[in-house]
């Protein structure tokens, strides 16, 4: 049975490395359908069954450059079986914001946590089982530069692939953000597939024009909208930003140490 692994993660986090190292010279160059956006492929190296798609280095699943919405739309409409989410260990707050917008997709994904032989170097410490269980997903160091931890991450990525189950999302916004979620869930028809509609109610509570006109019945969510927007007097985008961030300080507080040498130099 044929594999689709989508190789997602933010610019700088060591994507090409990895690919490289996963592919070797298995590779095709193209472009994304329409667009002047490389479009990277290669078989996994030893799996003739395994494609990995390289996606575009992204901060976010907005709508805002061409590059995301080349990577979300081939999310949403190919359905790659399994998502190798490539973070940048050094940059994990940053690298984050992504990764909590690839776990409500409803595909599986794991994430390879990179340059981890820097984090060795300056002695910061990420708890991998903390992070995992934090995300609800399977997590595995690695230094795509050196080759550590690569097979593993890859042979996970496969694994997860056959198995074809998404985790669900263990984090739970504030109470009000949630229930807007769950009714404008509620809202969204046959169109959009069981395991797509928390992307889907998320996106519409943003705003996001493109998602809207991309459905064929978009259901009206401007209840939703302004009740949130009255209860935290803000707007939605921001708000499920803010949400976003509220989250990702809790994962660094719990599963990020800083090296006792940084800290005295930086106090
Ligand atoms: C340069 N460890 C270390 N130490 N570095 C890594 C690792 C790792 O595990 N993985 C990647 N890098 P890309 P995107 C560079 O190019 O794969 C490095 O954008 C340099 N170049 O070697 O390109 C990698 O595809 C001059 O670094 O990332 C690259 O996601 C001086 O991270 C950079 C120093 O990797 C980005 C680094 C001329």
């Amino acid at each position: 049975m044929s594999i689709k692994i989508a190789l997602a993660g933010n610019p700088n986090s060591g994507k090409t490395t990895l690919f490289n190292a996963l592919t070797g010279s298995n590779q095709f160059v193209g472009n994304w359908p329409g667009v002047t956006v490389e479009k990277k492929e290669g078989k996994l190296k030893g799996n003739k069954d395994v494609t990995i798609t390289d996606l575009p280095g992204i901060y976010s699943l907005s709508p805002y450059t061409l590059e995301e919405v080349v990577a979300r739309n081939y999310l949403i409409s190919e359905r790659p079986d399994a998502i190798l989410n490539i973070v940048d260990g050094t940059n994990i707050e940053r690298n984050l914001y992504l990764s909590t917008q690839l776990m409500e997709l409803g595909i599986p994904v794991i994430m390879a946590v990179n340059m981890i032989d820097v984090l060795e170097k300056t002695g910061d410490k990420i708890h991998i089982d903390k992070l995992s269980k934090k995300l609800g997903c399977d997590v595995v160091e690695i230094s795509a530069l050196k080759g550590t931890g690569i097979q593993k991450a890859a042979e996970k990525a496969v694994a997860l692939a056959r198995k074809k189950e998404a985790g669900v999302p263990v984090h739970e916004f504030a109470a009000e953000v949630e229930s807007a979620i769950r009714s404008v869930e509620d809202k969204l028809g046959m169109e959009v597939p069981e395991e797509q509609k928390r992307f889907f109610a998320i996106k519409l509570l943003e705003k996001d024009e493109k998602i809207q006109k991309q459905m064929k019945q978009a259901p009206d969510v401007a209840v939703e909208i302004n009740d949130l927007e009255k209860e935290f007097d803000d707007d939605t985008e921001s708000i499920i930003t803010n949400e976003r961030y509220v989250y990702i300080s809790s994962i660094i507080d719990e599963c990020c140490t800083k090296s006792r040498k940084e800290k005295l130099t930086t106090s």
